[in-house]
C-alpha cells in the first residue's frame, strides 16, 4: 500500500493535508495528515468517505450527448474528440454570429486548487465572453462587508486561538464548517479554560458544544453588536487609545448611533434578554483577548452586509484587534499575494459584460444585446444551489441555449446539458493550494489516475483553448509549470515557497508577523467605522440596524422565516454521490418548533409542503425546539430526487444583499401545510 500526501480540495476553509492510501490504483482510505499542525491528523466525517466519492458507481465515465428533452437526463456516450470538436464548432459559430458576449463561462469552487479553479475562468477571460461575477451565492456579501471595515486583508490566524481567552462563534457552525478551528478551541478550553460562546438562531452542534448559546433572532446581529458597543462605552470599557490611533469615525457612531441601542431596545429586537446582553458585554469587555469567529450565516439576508460589518467593528471598540489571540477571524486568503492573473486573466478585454452568479436564471431568460446562447458550467450545481432555482431551470430549458456541464456526477444541472463532460475528483489531480481560513500553502499530489475517461478542469480548459485558437502560454503548460507562473512577482510570506519545497509536498506556513495586530488596508489605513467607500455607493456610511424590508412585504401572508445552514453530511451537493453520506444525513427535512407544529396540527415525521409565491417543496417534518418559534430550518440543499418533492431554493428569491450583491436565502417567508393538501 502506498500513502500519498494530498490536499483536500473541497470548498472549506481548513484546506486539510490528507494521506490517501492507495492499493492497486484505488484509493482505499483517506485520513488526516498527522504531520500537519492545523489538520492535526483528522479529516471531517465527509472526507473520511472520499474513497467512496472517487470510486462511486455513480461517477460519469465518458462524455455524453443529450438525446431526450432538456432536464430529462437522457444521453448517449460519445468520445472526447467528438465532444470537444462539437463545443468548439458551436462556440465559433456563436462568436461569428453574435460575438463572444453571447457565451458565459460559469465555473466555481468545487475544486479549490488554484489551477483547477482558475484555468476555466482564464479560458473565458481570454475568449472575451460575458464574465461571471462569481461567489455571490456564497461570500461576496461578507467579503465586501469585511473590506468596508478592514480592507482587502486577511483576518486573524485561527492558530492564534492559543492566546485567546474567549471565542465567540458568531453566525458560524464550526462543528460543520470549520472543524479544525473548533478542535483547537476545544483543546484550549480543556487546557486553559478558554470560554466558547455561540450566537446563532438555532441550537446547532456548535451551540450545543459551546459554554453558552445565545439564540438570536435571525437578521438582528447588527443590533446586538451595537448594544454591546453601547454597554462598553457606558461602562468605560472602550479602548480609547486604540480607537484614537487605529480607527476612523467612532465619534459619529458614539454620538448618533449608539444612543439608540440601549439594552432594553436591543433585547426587543434580538429576542435576547437584557441580563444576557449585559452578561455578554461584561464577558467581552473583561476578556484579555477575545476572538470573534465571524460566519456567513448572518449575511444571507437583505441587510447581511451591515450585520457582518457591524459585528466586525466590535473588536475595534474593545481594542482586541491589537492583541494576539484577539480580533476577528473571517477569511485569510486576501493576504496571500500570488500572480493569480497568470491563470485567471491570461489575456482578454479588461472589462466586459458581467453576469451575477446568483442571477443565472434572470440572465438566461432576460439578458439581451446579445442574448446568452452558450453556457459552460463547471464545478458547481446551480439547478440546486442558486436561489430562485425555478427561474434557473426555466433558463436552462431554453431550446436555443447550448449548454455544456463538466462534473464527476450526473447532477440536476447536467440533466439540462447538450454535452456532459466527465470530470476527475481532486484525488485524480495535482494542484497548488492555499487555505482561505488558515495560513497554509501546499502542493496537492495526485493519488490515483483519472477514473474512466474523466479529465480535470485544467485539462479541459487547455483542450478547449487549443481548439479555440488561443495562444496564451498558460494553456500549453503543465500543472507544475503553471504553479511556477503563480509565484512570478509574488510578495510576502507566500513568496517563501520554492518549487523544491512545493513539489516535495511540504506544508508551507504563509502566516504573517503582525506586531501591531490586525492590519487594515482601507483607504484611511484604519478600521473604518465611517466608510466613505460605502457613502459613495449610496449606502449607509455608519453601522446601524433597520428591519428587513422583505418582512413587511411577505410576512403578513407567509408567517414563517426560512433558516438555512449546511447539512452535517450533505453540506451542498458535492457529496451527494456518496451513498453512505446520503444515508447518514437522512431524508431532506424541515425543522419546526413544537408550538408552530401544534398550531398547524403537524407531527414529527409528517410529509409537509413548504410554500410561498415562488414555489412549493415537499420535505419530511422534524419537530424540535432546536429552532425558535416562527422559523423553519432546512439543512443543506438536497436534490429533488432525494426529497418528497423539489428543492429548498425554489422558495428563495434572487434579490441581492445590501453589500456585494449576494444571496438573501434567509429573507424568505413561507407557510407549511400537510403534503396531501398540495394543490
Ligand atoms: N467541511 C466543510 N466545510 C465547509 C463547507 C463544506 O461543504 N464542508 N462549506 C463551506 C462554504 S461554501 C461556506 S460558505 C462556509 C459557510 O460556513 P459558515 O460561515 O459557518 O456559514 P453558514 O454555514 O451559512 O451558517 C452558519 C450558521 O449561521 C447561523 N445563522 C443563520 N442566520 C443567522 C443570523 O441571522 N445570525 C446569526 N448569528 N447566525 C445565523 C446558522 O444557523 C448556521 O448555524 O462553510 C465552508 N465550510
Ligand atoms: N438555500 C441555500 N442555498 C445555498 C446556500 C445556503 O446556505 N442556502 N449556500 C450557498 C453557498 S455558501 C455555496 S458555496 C453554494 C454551493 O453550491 P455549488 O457551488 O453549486 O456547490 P456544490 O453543490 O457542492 O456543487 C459542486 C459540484 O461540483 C462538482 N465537482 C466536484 N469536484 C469537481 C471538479 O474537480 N471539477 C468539476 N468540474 N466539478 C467538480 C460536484 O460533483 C458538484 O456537482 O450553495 C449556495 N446555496
Ligand atoms: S474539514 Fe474541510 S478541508 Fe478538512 S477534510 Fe473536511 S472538507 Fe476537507
Ligand atoms: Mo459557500
Amino acid at each position: 500500500m502506498q500513502s500519498i500526501r494530498v490536499v483536500c480540495a473541497h470548498d472549506c476553509p481548513d484546506m486539510c493535508s490528507l494521506l490517501a492510501h492507495v492499493e492497486d490504483g484505488k484509493v482505499v482510505r483517506v485520513q488526516g495528515d498527522p504531520d500537519h499542525p492545523f489538520t492535526a491528523g483528522f479529516a471531517c466525517a465527509k472526507v473520511n468517505r472520499d474513497a467512496e466519492l472517487v470510486h462511486s458507481p455513480e461517477r460519469l465515465t465518458t462524455p455524453l450527448r443529450r438525446t431526450g428533452a432538456k432536464g430529462r437526463g437522457e444521453f448517449k456516450p460519445i468520445g472526447w474528440d467528438e465532444a470537444l470538436d462539437e463545443i468548439a464548432t458551436r462556440w465559433k459559430a456563436i462568436i461569428a454570429e453574435e460575438g463572444p458576449l453571447a457565451i458565459l463561462g460559469y465555473a466555481y469552487s468545487a475544486h479549490q486548487g488554484l489551477i483547477n479553479r482558475g484555468l476555466p475562468s482564464g479560458l473565458f477571460h481570454a475568449l472575451g465572453t460575458s464574465r461571471l461575477q462569481a461567489g455571490t451565492v456564497c461570500d461576496t456579501c461578507c467579503e465586501e462587508a469585511w473590506n468596508a471595515v478592514a480592507g482587502p486583508v486577511g483576518s486573524a490566524d485561527p492558530e492564534s486561538v492559543v492566546h485567546s481567552d474567549l471565542v465567540i462563534s458568531w453566525g458560524a457552525d464550526l462543528v460543520a464548517t470549520n472543524v479544525h478551528f473548533w478542535a483547537m478551541a476545544e483543546q484550549e478550553r480543556k487546557k486553559r479554560g478558554l470560554k466558547i460562546v455561540c450566537i446563532d438562531p438555532r441550537r446547532s452542534r456548535t451551540a450545543q458544544g459551546a459554554d453558552w448559546h445565545l439564540p438570536i433572532r435571525i437578521g438582528t446581529d447588527a443590533a446586538l453588536a451595537l448594544g454591546l458597543m453601547h454597554i462598553l462605552v457606558r461602562d468605560g470599557k472602550a479602548d480609547r487609545d486604540y480607537l484614537a490611533r487605529r480607527t476612523l469615525g467612532f465619534d459619529k457612531v458614539e454620538s448618533s448611533v449608539l444612543p439608540r441601542f440601549a439594552p432594553a431596545r436591543v433585547a426587543e429586537i434580538t429576542g435576547i434578554p437584557v441580563v444576557d446582553i449585559e452578561r455578554l458585554a461584561a464577558m467581552y469587555g473583561n476578556a484579555k483577548a477575545a476572538l470573534l469567529r465571524l460566519g456567513e450565516g448572518m449575511t444571507r439576508l437583505t441587510h447581511g452586509g451591515q450585520a457582518l460589518r457591524t459585528v466586525a467593528l466590535l473588536p475595534g471598540v474593545s481594542g482586541h484587534y491589537a492583541k494576539p489571540g484577539g480580533g476577528a477571524l473571517l477569511m485569510t486568503a486576501a493576504s496571500c499575494d500570488l500572480n493569480y492573473a497568470a491563470v485567471r486573466r491570461p489575456s482578454g478585454p479588461a472589462t466586459t459584460r458581467m453576469v451575477n452568479h446568483l442571477r443565472l436564471g434572470e440572465a438566461l431568460l432576460s439578458m439581451s444585446g446579445p442574448r446568452l446562447r452558450a453556457l459552460y458550467v463547471s464545478a458547481n450545481n446551480p439547478a440546486i444551489t442558486c436561489p430562485d432555482v425555478g427561474k434557473v431551470r426555466r433558463g436552462l430549458a431554453r431550446e436555443d441555449l447550448f449548454t455544456v456541464v463538466h462534473d464527476p456526477f450526473m447532477t440536476a444541472t447536467a440533466r439540462y446539458a447538450d454535452i456532459v463532460l466527465p470530470s476527475t475528483t481532486y484525488l485524480e489531480t495535482e494542484d497548488l493550494f492555499r487555505a482561505y481560513g488558515a495560513y497554509w500553502m501546499q502542493w496537492g499530489q495526485r493519488a490515483v489516475a483519472p477514473q474512466g475517461e474523466a479529465r480535470s478542469n485544467a485539462d479541459v480548459a487547455r483542450a478547449l483553448a487549443k481548439r479555440m485558437g488561443l495562444t496564451d502560454a498558460v494553456f500549453s503548460k503543465s500543472e507544475r509549470e503553471i504553479a511556477q507562473m503563480l509565484f512570478v512577482g509574488a510578495t510576502g510570506p507566500a513568496s517563501r515557497a520554492t518549487p523544491e519545497r512545493l513539489f516535495a509536498a511540504e506544508h508551507i506556513s504563509i502566516a504573517h508577523d503582525r506586531p501591531d495586530g490586525q492590519p487594515f488596508s482601507t483607504p484611511s489605513g484604519k478600521l473604518e467605522f465611517d466608510s466613505q467607500t460605502l457613502r459613495d455607493q449610496g449606502l449607509p456610511s455608519l453601522p446601524d440596524w433597520t428591519p428587513d424590508p422583505v418582512e413587511a412585504e411577505e410576512a403578513p401572508r407567509y408567517p414563517l422565516r426560512l433558516l438555512t445552514a449546511p447539512g452535517y453530511f450533505q453540506p451542498h451537493t458535492a457529496f451527494s454521490g456518496v451513498g453512505f453520506l446520503r444515508k447518514r444525513e437522512g431524508a431532506p427535512i424541515a425543522i419546526l418548533h413544537p408550538e408552530d407544529a401544534r398550531a398547524r396540527r403537524l407531527t414529527d415525521g409528517d410529509r409537509v409542503r413548504l410554500y410561498n409565491d415562488r414555489g412549493s417543496v415537499g420535505l419530511v417534518l422534524k419537530v424540535s425546539d432546536e429552532v425558535q418559534p416562527g422559523v423553519v430550518l432546512v439543512p443543506g440543499q438536497r436534490p429533488d430526487e432525494e426529497a418528497v418533492s423539489g428543492t429548498v431554493n425554489m422558495l428563495c428569491s434572487d434579490r441581492y444583499t445590501d453589500l456585494g450583491e449576494g444571496a438573501t436565502y434567509q429573507s424568505t417567508w413561507l407557510e407549511i401545510a400537510p403534503w396531501q393538501a398540495a394543490a
